[in-house]
């Protein structure tokens, strides 16, 4: 499993990206640049708020590294996490949860995404994608030269996550690479993208072990939008803080957005409750 490790957090990316003078000094040695140094300056991104408008209580929990709805089901891949590598189908009514699948320890599962009517769930490190039909029998495994984090697609193209500062646009047919681009706040990249969720021409990502959950425009990777969702834990009953506060792997991952209704659902890994709601600018 993914263990915590402190981490330079997207919050402090932030401070050091408003410290004008540090990083305008960094910017005039051209030998300590990152490439993403040499692109043009991202603009300011817009600061965004969660709206929640419903509560979905689940009746078992999951160590969620993926979340995407589809056919207006919702569904959910989760990790080698007490041995439950699964893909679960939640109902969006009642919060019961039934697993399509239930791989346990054979490997690590981590993003998931539907396209063409076949649903792809990424593995963390051991290379490996299977690709089943909607009732979750296998059609084929591809592999994955990366590790396997976060994954979502647009109209033409798997998008995957490896935990870096890059996203990677990747071929339905045999996973190849096709390009990629990275996420940058102004100048500065930002590392740890986890789960995804591309919607009207933009991809969301949550930030691994971090509350930010990010807007990224795909063909630049500037930050379009910043949104901050330390109120979901503000939510949660005293019992259920006790429950994300037992683990510190159990961090807010995974953003699904439902086309019919035109929100989101959010949650955390292991969190006993997924939030309905919308993005809206402050
Ligand atoms: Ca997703």
């Amino acid at each position: 499993m993914r263990v915590s490790c402190p981490v330079l957090s997207f919050a402090a990316l932030l401070l050091a990206a408003d410290a004008g003078p540090i990083w305008a000094q960094e910017a005039l040695t051209a030998a300590n640049m990152a490439p993403s140094l040499l692109l043009p300056s991202c603009p300011p991104p817009a600061q965004l708020e969660f709206k929640v408008t419903g509560e979905l209580h689940r009746d078992v929990p999951g160590f969620t590294e993926g979340l995407e709805v589809h056919d207006g089901k919702l569904y959910e891949s989760t990790g080698n996490v007490f041995g439950d590598t699964r893909i679960n189908v939640i109902d969006r009514r009642t919060g019961k949860v039934t697993a399509l699948r239930n791989d346990r320890h054979s490997y690590f599962g981590e993003g998931l995404t539907f396209f063409g009517g076949r649903l792809y769930q990424m593995s963390w490190r051991e290379h490996r994608v299977f690709v089943f039909d909607p009732e979750g029998h296998p059609l084929e495994e591809l592999r994955n030269p990366r590790e396997g984090w976060g994954l979502t697609h647009d109209a033409s193209r798997l998008i995957a996550s490896d935990g870096s500062s890059q996203l990677f646009f990747l071929s339905p047919r045999d996973f190849g690479t096709l390009g990629s681009v990275t996420a940058r706040y102004g100048n500065q990249e930002v590392p740890n993208l986890n789960e995804l969720e591309y919607v009207d021409g933009a991809i969301w990502a949550n930030v691994f072990e971090d509350w930010q959950v990010l807007r990224i425009a795909p063909a630049t990777g500037c930050v379009l939008g910043v949104a901050d969702l330390h109120g979901l834990y503000d939510r949660l009953t005293p019992a259920e803080k006790a429950k994300v506060d037992a683990d510190s792997n159990f961090v807010l991952n995974g953003i699904a957005h439902d086309p019919a209704s035109g929100q989101f659902i959010l949650t955390g890994k292991y969190w006993p409750v997924l939030f309905t709601g919308r993005f809206v600018e402050k």
